[in-house]
């Protein structure tokens, strides 16, 4: 062949490495050569050092902050307390969840691990002397952890709002109490489950957690007094609405604040909420006219910052005698710590919970939760969890195991009679939502095809015989888990954070000589943005995704956007991708049009052209109507080739999946093995197939360590527990194991390009798939319901309580 033959359609498509293209990932060519730019490289002329004095006490009372030694250790320039802070009124600020949150200690403590004061000093070592010889006068005060005993307690936790008994999401009825929320119709729901043939009641946990980026938070920020700027660098999920609260508590204007997230070791929730770190080191910056960078510890970051979980699920599931459901009642108390300031979307305080009917068409439902303060750290949505639906999908992934057993009925067999069929879609659920798509029955059949499920079964009975008859002391678990997603918040008329509207944006630019920038409201924290938004916008504007930049993370140059979390980068900004390329399509068909002498209909993309109909080997390729755009007065038609795109999404995306986990359980050590899991996700149109698996592995590490050992516990007094590597379990290569990945595509039929997203699945999936092998390992000896995390003493303890020990 011809060296000169022109590519065939099929080279061009490969060539653009579009959708579809399992693409490496451009980012990870500095990733793993150390050559990321993380906040901690950010180092400026003149930068000086920032950290926090913290709470030995999870409840006292603060008599008297003594600061005169620490400004005489050398190098110490400043320490904040609260009384500095107020005159600015800084001492204070507000959540996203409508609480507000002490900056520093005013007056009391709240939880072990909280800002008292800042210290500020000449480089980090200076700091950390500054902060042992600051004196704090604590009067220790009863402490409450279990929600349960709070909401009975006399104990005041929050005097600040002791006698408010209307919180931010209507009345409390308690002093401990921040709200209470429901959704569906309790009577109903009550009259299904008080008449029906079947019955099943569990109170599920999901115990409290901690996203744990490797990369903890921090953030640097910089004062220019004489240009009136402020920059800050730092680690944010969402640097606009940072610029947004910024201005509106300091009072500079939005123009001269610039925020900057730059490369992000892992977000995972962790990173979207404001933190003291970040106030204090404005103010110092804004006091002293230097760079001022704090960074956590890892201590911090697992003391203070943004924990998940912690939700209390109280269930009743009801059927016919063949198992049709027919009710669920859910009523969950969350335990939210000292502040609420759950990071979720303003009307929804306990984020999209209500998804809780996950997979099942399921009559009437009534979900209410109990928001309450205890002394333990803030936060609560954080952690691959898509606002909540990480514990929804465990509370019902649970509650269909636990039904299953009261029916006598297979659990798998279960799901499939209840899934929401496919000619049901689009779908309202009893608690109100519209499901987009789905084919659950053929994503399951797939699964348990995968799987040989009907082989496991038989399997494990044996095994259980062969455990009757002494012959083995290992017990095999099978896990199942059907969940369905809730992703891309999300409809401005009902999502909003902070009263930003949650759309999302993309801005391109068309060089002349066909490459192209573009730019998004999202930011990356490892999920390959760079790559794959340029491959939407490959095959949408026919120009290869190795000629275009994505550039996220910088306020000043980046349209406004709400940020990446709850998965919604793929289903809003993705859309606002697509929808951008397809203003740029518009023009470049005009421009090819003009240059092909012909009508503007007579033109049609192809791949990477615009060819004439029927007379294919007319064309202008888009490298070649980008140049003319540039360099020709074309009439009608403005010079250059740029689009913007602002994308409200007319509802959410709706991803699913069936995940299947096989266990081997030493009923002795309580050790166990994960034999095989199967991982199927519909995220609808997949853009490259690699990234999704990695975030799929990803994903399903971080529900391995949730569901079998990570943990954020504290004592009795409120002293943390886990607050180190040595404690909180962080699955290596040693503990994963091998996942089979796998997929069915059902696009969202309201997306520009069907595709839903992706990058929390795994971890709503994971949890239950792996708790539920545990449970399943048991059931024959009579096992319901086990808290999580299932480590090895736990797990020794539900085969001892089971009289498996002789
Ligand atoms: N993707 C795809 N095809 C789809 C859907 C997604 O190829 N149909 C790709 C996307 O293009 C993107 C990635 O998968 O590169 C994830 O996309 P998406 O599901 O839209 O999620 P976001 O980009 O909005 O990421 C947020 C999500 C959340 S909320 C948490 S928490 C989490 C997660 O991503 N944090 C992560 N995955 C993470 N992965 C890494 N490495 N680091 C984190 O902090
Ligand atoms: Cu809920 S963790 Mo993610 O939404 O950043």
């Amino acid at each position: 062949m011809n060296d000169q033959a022109p590519p065939t359609r099929e080279q061009r498509v490969a060539g653009l490495k579009g959708l579809g293209c399992s693409r490496k990932r451009v980012e990870d060519a500095r990733f793993t050569q150390g050559k990321g730019n993380y906040v901690d490289d950010v180092k400026l002329p003149g930068m000086i050092f920032g950290d926090f004095v913290r709470s030995p006490y999870a409840h006292a009372r603060v008599k008297a902050i003594h600061t005169e030694e620490a400004l005489k250790v050398p190098g110490v320039l400043a320490v904040l307390t609260a009384k500095d802070l107020e005159p600015l009124s800084l001492h204070w600020m507000p959540t996203l969840a409508g609480d507000k949150q002490m900056v520093l200690a005013d007056g009391k403590v709240l939880f072990q691990g909280q800002e008292v004061a800042f210290v500020v000093a000449t480089d980090r070592y200076a700091a950390a002397d500054g902060i042992a010889a600051v004196e704090v006068e604590y009067e220790e005060l009863p402490v409450l952890t279990d929600p349960f005993e709070a909401l009975k307690s006399d104990v005041v936790l929050r005097e600040d709002i002791a006698d408010q008994t209307e919180g931010a999401h209507g009345a409390r009825r308690h002093h401990n109490h921040i709200f209470l929320w429901e959704e569906g119709d309790e009577a109903a729901t009550t009259q299904a489950i008080e008449s029906a043939e079947v019955v099943a009641e569990e109170m599920v946990y999901y115990h409290r957690t901690h996203p744990c980026p490797l990369e903890t938070c921090g953030c640097v920020a910089s004062m220019d007094k004489v240009n009136g700027k402020l920059t800050v660098y730092g680690t944010f999920q969402a640097p606009h609405v940072v610029r947004t609260v910024a201005s509106l508590l300091s009072g500079i204007e939005e123009h001269n604040i610039r925020v900057i997230s730059p490369d992000i070791g892992g977000g995972f929730g962790n990173k979207v909420g404001v933190y003291p770190g970040y106030i204090c080191s404005i103010v110092a910056s804004i006091v002293t006219g230097k760079p001022v960078k704090w960074i956590e510890n890892r201590m911090d970051n697992l003391m203070a910052t943004a924990f998940a979980r912690d939700y209390w699920m109280k269930g009743k599931i009801s059927a016919t005698r063949d198992g049709k459901i027919t009710g669920l009642h859910c009523q969950v108390t969350a335990d939210h710590g000292a502040f609420d300031a759950c990071a979720d979307p303003t009307k929804f305080p306990a984020g999209f919970f209500h998804i809780c009917t996950g997979s099942y068409d399921i009559p009437v439902a009534y979900v209410g939760v109990d928001g309450v303060y205890t002394n333990k750290a803030p936060g609560g949505v954080a952690y691959r969890c898509s606002f909540r639906v990480t514990e929804a999908a465990y509370f019902i992934e649970r509650m269909i195991e636990v039904l299953a057993i009261e029916l006598g009925m297979d659990a798998a067999e279960l799901r499939a009679k209840n899934f929401i069929r496919a000619d049901q879609f689009p779908y309202t659920s009893a608690l109100g939502w519209e499901y987009d798509s789905g084919d659950y029955h053929t994503a399951w059949d797939k699964a348990l095809k995968a799987v040989d499920y009907e082989g496991l079964r038989r399997e494990q009975a044996e095994r259980v015989e062969a455990f009757k008859r002494g012959e083995t002391r290992k017990l095999l678990g099978i896990g199942l888990t059907h969940f369905t997603e809730i992703v891309g918040a999300g409809p401005v008329k009902n999502c909003d954070i902070l009263g930003m509207g949650m759309f999302d944006s993309c801005e391109i630019r068309v060089h002349p000589t066909g490459s192209a920038i573009a730019r998004l409201g999202t930011i990356s924290q490892g999920q390959g943005h760079a790559t794959t938004f340029a491959q939407i916008l490959a095959s949408e504007i026919g120009i290869p995704a190795d000629s275009i930049t994505i550039e996220e993370g910088d306020t000043d140059t980046a349209p406004y956007g709400l940020g990446t979390y709850g998965s919604r980068s793929t289903p809003v900004a993705g859309a606002a991708t697509a929808m951008a390329g397809r203003k740029i399509r518009a023009k470049a068909q005009m421009i090819a049009a003009y240059l092909l002498e012909v009508h503007d209909d007579d033109v049609e993309f192809d791949v990477d052209r615009f060819v004439v109909k029927g007379a294919p080997e007319r064309f202008k390729t888009m490298a070649e109507i980008a140049y003319a755009a540039y360099n020709q007065a074309i009439p009608g038609v403005e010079p250059g080739l740029e689009a913007v795109s602002y994308y409200d999404p007319p509802n959410m995306t709706y991803p699913f999946g069936a995940y299947i986990c096989v266990m081997e359980i030493d009923v002795d050590t309580g050790v166990h093995e994960i034999r095989q899991f199967y991982a199927l996700d519909d995220c609808g149109t997949r853009i490259n197939p690699m990234v999704i698996e990695g975030q799929v592995h990803g994903g399903l590490t971080e529900a391995l360590a949730i569901a079998m050992g990570q943990e954020i516990a504290y004592d009795e007094i409120g002293n943390h527990k886990t607050a180190t590597f040595m404690d909180f379990f962080i699955p290596t290569a040693w503990e994963t194991p091998t996942y089979t990945t796998d997929h069915t595509e059902t696009p969202s039929p309201h997306h520009p390009i069907g595709a839903k997203g992706v990058g929390e699945s795994p971890n709503v999936g994971g949890v239950p798939a792996f708790s539920n092998a545990v449970h399943d390992a048991f059931r024959a000896f009579g096992l319901r319901q086990a808290h999580m995390p299932h480590d090895q003493w736990r797990v020794w303890k539900i085969a001892h309580d089971l009289g498996l020990h002789g």
